[in-house]
């Protein structure tokens, strides 16, 4: 019998990520994928709910790195089967632009990241996902291999934050920062701070990243058509 997609089945989603039971997730992101629950919503409504509680308990002293890392282990495993499903809802056809994204050099967070770019990639995108950890000049390399239009740039920490910043000071010293938009997201980052380092927008969850791509873009698409 398939199972309903309501409140209960979000709170149930939310707690295998606050207890760190592996595969009762992975059961019910499959059973909710069945029952034809939203990809984006299993991640926002659910599993992040679950690991915005443990980051809280976190911040607060309350469990500490081994509880964490449990946790975020489960929502990577249900956030793994739900991007790939979140990618393959898109419908094929010409691609919008070339996106290279990636988390800046001193953070290895790639959840967040990853469900963005799975996003950008449903909605016509092509996405070159490279990774947690980028220093400069590997951002710099992958946008000139790829030939890419668009630079995302992603953090949860607030350390690292000015090395956006100086990505951006890099494109504009050899010349490509004209030909290159730059979109930069995650919890620290706010619409004052993209503007002082000169990025062109910022994203505050997955869609609203699309919708400021699509901005950047000139891209044009009712909200209604545009893929969760
Ligand atoms: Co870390 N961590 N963590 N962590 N972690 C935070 C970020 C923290 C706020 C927790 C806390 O203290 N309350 C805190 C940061 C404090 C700060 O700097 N202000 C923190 C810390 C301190 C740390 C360590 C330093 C802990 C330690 O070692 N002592 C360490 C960092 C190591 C390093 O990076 N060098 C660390 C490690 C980890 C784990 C490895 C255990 C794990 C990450 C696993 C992984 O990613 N594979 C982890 C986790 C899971 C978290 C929390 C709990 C959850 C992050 C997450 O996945 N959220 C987080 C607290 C929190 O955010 N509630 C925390 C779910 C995800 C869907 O949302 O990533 O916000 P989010 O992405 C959203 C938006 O932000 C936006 O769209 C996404 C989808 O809606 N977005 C973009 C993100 N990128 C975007 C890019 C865009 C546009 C939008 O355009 C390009």
């Amino acid at each position: 019998m398939s199972i309903e997609i309501n409140e209960e089945y979000f709170e149930k989603l939310a707690l295998t990520v606050i207890d760190g039971e592996d595969e009762e997730c992975v059961k019910l992101v499959n059973e909710g994928l069945d029952a034809g629950v939203d990809p984006l919503d299993a991640v926002e409504k659910g599993l992040a709910r679950g690991i915005d509680k443990v980051g809280e308990d976190f911040g607060a002293g309350i469990i500490f790195l081994p509880e964490l890392a449990m946790a975020a282990d489960v929502m990577k495993q249900g956030t793994t089967i739900l991007d790939e499903r979140i990618k393959a809802s898109g419908e094929k056809r010409a691609s919008h632009g070339k996106v290279v994204i990636g988390t800046i050099k001193g953070d290895i967070h790639d959840i967040g990241k990853s469900v963005v770019a799975a996003v950008m990639q449903a909605n016509g995108y092509d996405v070159v996902d490279i990774g947690i950890d980028i220093d400069v000049d590997a951002f710099i390399d992958a946008l000139k291999e790829h030939d890419a239009d668009v630079l995302g740039m992603s953090t949860l920490l607030t350390l690292p934050l000015m090395e956006m910043e100086k990505v951006i000071i890099r494109l504009k010293e050899i010349g490509m920062r004209d030909d290159i938009k730059v979109i930069v997201g995650g919890c620290p980052v706010t619409q004052e701070f993209a503007d002082e380092i000169g990025a062109d927008a910022v994203g505050f969850d997955a869609q609203d990243a699309v919708f400021k791509l699509d901005g950047l873009m000139g891209v044009n698409r009712s909200r209604a058509t545009a893929q969760a």
